[in-house]
């Protein structure tokens, strides 16, 4: 039995299949957090979750998705998840599921919001209002769970099938006549909901709840926090601080952290050189073997681990806590200069962890040129947290000039975005609901941290573990001495050593094996700053092409790689001839 998540965006599906199912669904505090119908399967039944709809005949690619999968044949039922603190604009999707003659279902989230806003809900009176089971989930952690199980686990008598009037309504060509002449964003946004249901809505939402303003004693600490954090001058003030906070914070932990953790491995290292010596036949082999698997296990414990974790916590918290999607507003003037709208901040942001999901993420956006802008700077601007920790760690060794590279990034990422967005369509006005702030549920935070750092044992450390091998191989072999021929075109191009290009043109393509050659090269500042820019910039990893094939098609993917090269080499040289 198929058990289909219906809801407004936000109200929380995401976060009851996990908590009915256990799955590991992503949670976060914002509108489109999933973007596509994923299911999770347990015992007899398949628990659909959907993108947040606010109607089912609404337009835009969520409420279709939504209509695809009810006019899909299989018998369902629907758990229509409700946000209690928003019980008007909630019911008016809810009537039009009661509408479909489903076995539906209807859970209240958010209970403890409503109910710091004093909003009481009558549950067994909406029930009776609406016809159907209401089931009050009282907070995050989820009381009345084995109820909502037992709902779904009961047979159903008769057949399951949408009521034929509706089917037709459901259908692709009757959504949204009104919109034939609307620009893509418009149709994004565009709702007509008929006017009966609206007032059937309200006037159930008067009958089953309350609100007494009277025992209602000033505004707490959240909501008075929200109050500046929304506010226009204010709150982007508020919000730049905490970004640069956080970062400096980052990058003091990241150095700080390096020595205790190398102190640590060290002695580890040095037994494991020494039974790789012992173990292996004398000769070329043990030479490569015993160097390169400590290094390469070392390397990326003390850089890349460190810097891996902290950017995932950072970016979980102001995921959990809303602060995230503040950010799409503050920096929405910044943004539309690159063409794109302030919601892409999420996605940018993301990719400082990892920018595998980052790009998941660009759906968020409303129309095809935002999603190939933001695709490209994330592949080739965008630093992820294991490149960050490889370039922090190099500029500290051969004290590059962080602001140089910084810089760069930053005049790459603006003329990049402004060159595309004239070269696109331009966008239309930008439509964003934003969450209430909310102290986060440490469960879920907890468990993002686990899958974003999940990628350093299964990607980072065997990748960086074969490279260094394949890289001792050559140092030892020699083969790295044939690249000297190339000394004088890469001094008189970029201003660097051969064997700094040599480590470019690998870290090309995977920017953090960086550390594996450069950091081995005795560089001046300047080498250095040239060489770690120009691997800053440069192309995105094999997990980030994969991804973008899948969202944005090869095509797009074979542009970014050619304009990653260009931009890379661009900077090298445009370094070399104005660095004193
Ligand atoms: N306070 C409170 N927060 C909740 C509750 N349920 C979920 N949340 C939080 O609400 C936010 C949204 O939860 P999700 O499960 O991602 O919501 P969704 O409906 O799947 O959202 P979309 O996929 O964007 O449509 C997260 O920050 C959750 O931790 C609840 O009952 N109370
Ligand atoms: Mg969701």
């Amino acid at each position: 039995m198929r058990v289909i998540f219906v809801g407004n965006p936000n109200v929380g599906k995401s976060a009851l299949i996990n908590q009915l199912t256990g799955s590991r669904l992503l949670v976060a505090n914002y509108p489109g957090t999933s973007h596509k119908v994923a299911y999770v399967h347990k015992g007899e039944h398949y628990f659909y979750d959907t993108p947040g709809i606010y109607s089912l005949h609404g337009p835009g690619e969520s409420a279709s998705t939504v209509r695809a999968l009810l006019l899909d044949n299989a018998p369902s039922r629907i758990v229509n998840v409700v946000d209690a603190a928003n019980l008007e604009r909630n019911l008016v999707l809810t009537l039009e599921i009661l509408a479909l003659g489903l076995p539906t279902m209807v859970v209240l989230k958010q209970m403890d919001v409503a109910a710091s806003m004093n909003i009481l809900i009558d549950s067994e009176a909406l029930a009776r209002e609406l016809g159907c089971p209401v089931i009050g989930l009282p907070d995050v952690k989820g009381e009345n769970l084995e109820r909502i199980m037992e709902w779904i686990d009961r047979p159903i008598k008769g057949d399951i099938k949408i009521d034929p009037l509706q089917l037709e309504k459901l259908s692709p060509d009757s959504a949204s006549p009104q919109c034939q002449h609307c620009t893509q964003a418009c149709q994004h946004n565009v709702i007509t909901i008929d006017r009966e249901i609206i007032e059937r809505a309200r006037h159930i939402a008067a009958q089953a709840s309350s609100q007494t303003q009277a025992v209602r004693r000033g505004r707490n600490i959240l909501e008075t926090l929200q109050g500046w954090l929304d506010h226009q001058i204010l709150g982007t003030v508020l919000l730049l601080a905490l970004a640069y906070g956080l970062f400096t914070a980052m990058v003091s932990l990241i150095h700080y952290l390096e020595g205790p953790i190398s102190s640590a491995v060290e002695p580890l290292s040095n037994v494991l050189t020494g039974l790789l010596q012992d173990l292996l036949p004398p000769g070329t082999l043990n030479q490569i073997i015993s160097q390169a698997v400590p290094e390469g296990l070392i390397i990326p414990f003390t850089i890349i681990m460190p810097a891996m974790i902290i950017a995932s916590v950072i970016i979980s918290l102001l995921e959990d806590t809303g602060l995230l999607p503040r950010y799409s507003v503050a920096l929405e003037r910044i943004t539309s200069f690159i063409g794109v709208s302030g919601q892409a901040i999420i996605p940018l942001t993301l990719g400082f962890g990892c920018r595998t999901p980052a790009i998941m993420a660009t759906s968020l956006l409303p129309n095809a040129a935002e999603r190939f802008i933001i695709a490209t700077l994330l592949s080739i601007v965008v630093p992820c947290a294991a490149s960050l920790g490889v370039m922090a760690a190099v500029i500290a060794k051969f004290h590059a000039y962080i602001w140089v590279v910084a810089a760069t990034m930053l005049a790459v990422l603006f003329i990049l975005g402004f060159g595309l967005s004239r070269m696109m369509p331009r966008k239309e006005a930008f439509v964003y609901e934003l969450p209430p702030l909310r102290v986060p549920a440490w469960k879920n935070t907890w468990s993002k941290v686990l899958s974003r750092t999940g990628g350093f044992f299964t990607e980072v450390l065997p990748l960086i573990l074969v490279m260094n091998i394949v890289l001792y191989s050559l140092i030892e072999t020699g083969v790295l001495e044939w690249f000297k021929g190339l000394e004088e075109a890469s001094q008189l191009l970029f201003g660097i050593p051969a064997e700094a290009l040599v480590a470019v043109l690998i870290t090309i393509f995977q920017r953090y094996l960086a550390p594996l050659v450069l950091l081995s090269l005795p560089l001046s500042s300047r080498e250095a700053t040239i060489a770690i820019t120009m691997v800053a910039l440069s192309l995105p990893c094999l997990p980030v092409m994969t991804m973008i094939i899948k969202e944005i098609g090869l095509k797009n993917l074979l542009l970014i790689l050619a304009m990653g090269i260009i931009s890379s080499f661009t900077v090298g040289v445009a370094l070399n001839l104005i660095l004193p």
